[in-house]
């Protein structure tokens, strides 16, 4: 994916680095990172546990590059497909220059764990109170204080990643945490996923805002085919779900429900690539495919 805004040379060194998001499912870390980009990368819903994978997005200026990755929310895993989830977590936090730690408005529920999780990593990690905008910034300055007393974050800041407020401090906090080196990507590449990963992150998405309670957390999405054509591209794409009952929900009377998850998701997807699509999606049992080794792989998960 590509960004317009050009760049040009100054005397200031050239900053970049990784630059991890982590923290408990549903804060807004998603919605933060698109903030901080200005793109949609990341997908986003009101339902905890919506991000599975590690979402890379890159934000480039005239004298820095930043790559974000996105984490799925830390919990205790379950099963397999949410022990893989937190390994992406692991990875990201290892791999990255900058810790973010996203903590939302008016939550100082943390196990002990979380903090000495991060008493492992030898960088620097900031705090980032989200969803100020639910709050005041008095209360939040308190709750940052009570979890600066469980470990001492190298910075604090507060945000609304759906009002943008806090965003341009934030990112010119991370460059002043930033080493000096090279981009690592053209300064025009806002993401490095293929296309074919965005669209089965569209019609996930639609999953969860369509359908209540566990549904969405069985499923996944396979694009089985994505041939590009010059006038209209055509996905055949898989809804994957974990038991046979689950498959009719899906579907819906007379085919209703499939029919609008289908064009709702078709709808963001031709915004997406900017052409006309055809999708055609089916749904297929894999039961148990969340503790499946091969299938994890298959679709993605490790
Ligand atoms: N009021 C308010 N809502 C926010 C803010 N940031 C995110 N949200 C909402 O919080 C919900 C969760 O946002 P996500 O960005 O999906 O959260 P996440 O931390 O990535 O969640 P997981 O991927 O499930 O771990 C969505 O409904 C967002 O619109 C904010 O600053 N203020
Ligand atoms: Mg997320």
């Amino acid at each position: 994916m590509k960004d317009s805004r050009s760049t040009s040379m100054s005397d200031h060194p050239h900053k970049s680095g990784y630059v991890a998001i982590v923290g408990k499912p549903n804060v807004g870390k998603s919605t933060l990172m698109n903030a901080l980009i200005g793109a949609k990368i990341s997908i986003t819903t009101h339902k905890p546990q919506t991000t599975r994978h590690q979402v890379v997005g890159i934000h480039s200026e005239e004298n820095a590059q930043f790559i974000f990755l996105d984490t799925p929310g830390i919990i205790s895993p379950r099963y397999q497909l949410q022990k893989n989830m937190m390994q992406f977590v692991e990875r990201a936090r290892q791999d990255a220059d900058i810790v973010l730690f996203i903590a939302e408005a008016g939550d100082d529920r943390y196990p002990n764990h979380a903090f000495e999780q991060l008493e492992m990593l030898d960088k620097p990690v900031l705090l980032i109170i989200n969803k100020i905008d639910t709050s005041s910034l008095e209360k939040e300055q308190n709750l940052a204080d009570r979890l600066n007393d469980r470990y001492e974050f190298d910075k604090v800041q507060f945000t609304s990643a759906t009002e943008n407020t806090g965003i341009r401090e934030l990112k010119e906090t991370i460059i002043s945490y930033l080493p000096e080196g090279p981009p690592f990507y053209p300064k025009d590449i806002i993401s490095k996923h293929p296309v074919r990963f965005f669209v089965s992150e569209i019609i996930r998405e639609q999953l969860f805002l369509q359908f209540h309670q566990e549904l969405p957390y069985s499923c996944t999405v396979n694009i089985v085919d994505y041939d590009e054509r010059e006038d209209l591209d055509y996905i055949d794409a898989d809804v994957v779900v974990n038991r046979k009952s689950q498959k009719g929900m899906i579907i819906g009377k007379k085919g209703k429900a499939i029919k609008k998850l289908g064009t709702n998701a078709r709808k963001v997807i031709e915004d997406f690539v900017g052409k006309k699509v055809y999708l055609d999606l089916h749904v297929k049992v894999r039961e148990k495919w969340r503790d499946n080794d091969g299938l994890l792989k298959q679709y993605g998960y490790r």
